[in-house]
């Protein structure tokens, strides 16, 4: 029998598919490793199988998007989530992070967790710092259940995908939302202590006609754009790129630069511009590093 599912796990050569009548553990069949193609976790397959409890994958639709780290396709959000303290908001890992899922093709959201720790004043800014430029902005507390329902209505029917820093309440969202335990949480010293080696694997959950993935969190982000084009990246500069003398103006040290003049006028944030400055500087001692 032929069916169509998801593979939702992946452990030594054993895909779990997700399908209408239930998970079914398979294998992949040789034509993949001929044509080089690895089936991956998100990916749409169709399959065989005999008794409805394993067999053969034995097609891989075509993937909308993929993720390297973690291995995963076909992601349609990802929840970029962060906490303001405990641990601390680090905003040039906030904008890389943002930069990193547009650039694969991901719809960002971003959420603003743990509000319960922090009074209005100091996260409303930032609220509506990138509710202004056009980004989907959540401010969420699992202790005074602000947020969940608001969040759950925005993961139904999608692949949503959930990354941020350890420790800013990740898989406590994913329970929060599922209405269970099953995510493992702990906090930050805890996972300090057992190390980078807890490399979890990576798992698409089930939920409201969609899936939901944890991750573990982020290390080390590597955006692979040339720098003359992280620009494009800055939805803030948009509007004031035409005042720019040059057209390939990059708003560093050019004169006439309507950027710049911006960010002097408080039009422009004066963090997102020097996280604009700092990513920049980065992605050109990349390039020299490589050559
Ligand atoms: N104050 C507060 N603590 C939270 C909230 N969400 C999670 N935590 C705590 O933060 C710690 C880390 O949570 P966890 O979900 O494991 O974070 P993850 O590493 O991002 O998956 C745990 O001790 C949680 O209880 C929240 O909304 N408010
Ligand atoms: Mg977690
Ligand atoms: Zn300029």
């Amino acid at each position: 029998m032929r069916l169509s599912g998801r593979i939702i796990r992946g452990i030594g050569g054993f895909y779990y598919v997700y399908t209408e009548h239930g998970i079914i553990e398979c294998r992949a069949r040789g034509k993949f490793r001929i044509s080089n193609i690895v089936p991956i976790v998100g990916d749409n397959v169709d399959i065989d199988t005999e008794n409805l409890k394993d067999g053969f994958i034995i097609n891989i639709h075509n993937r909308k998007n993929e993720l390297v780290r973690p291995p995963v396709s076909n992601v349609d959000q990802a929840i970029i989530t962060f906490s303001i303290v405990n641990p601390a908001l680090n905003r040039l890992q906030l904008d890389k992070m943002i930069i990193l899922v547009e650039l694969n093709g991901i719809h960002p959201v971003i959420c603003i967790n743990k509000i319960d720790l922090v009074t209005e004043d100091v996260f409303a800014p930032l609220y509506n710092l990138y509710k202004n430029l056009g980004y989907d902005v959540i401010a969420t507390s699992k202790f005074d259940n602000i947020g969940i329902d608001k969040l759950k209505a925005m993961i139904i029917g999608k692949t949503s995908f959930f990354t941020g820093p350890s420790g800013v309440g990740k898989s406590s969202l994913i329970n929060c939302i599922q209405g269970t335990n099953k995510q493992e949480i702990g906090d930050l010293s805890e996972k300090l202590l057992r190390g980078k080696h807890t490399t979890r694997n990576v798992e698409l959950i089930p939920f409201e006609n969609g899936y939901v993935l944890d991750t573990p969190g982020f290390t080390s982000l590597n955006l692979d754009i040339d720098e003359t084009e992280l620009k494009y990246y800055f939805r803030d500069f948009r509007n004031y790129e035409l005042d720019c003398r040059f057209k390939s103006c990059l708003h560093i040290n050019e004169p006439d630069c309507g950027v710049k003049i911006a960010v002097s006028n408080g039009l422009i944030d004066k963090i997102r511009y020097s996280n604009y400055l700092n990513l920049y500087n980065e992605l050109k001692s990349n390039k020299r590093r490589r050559y």
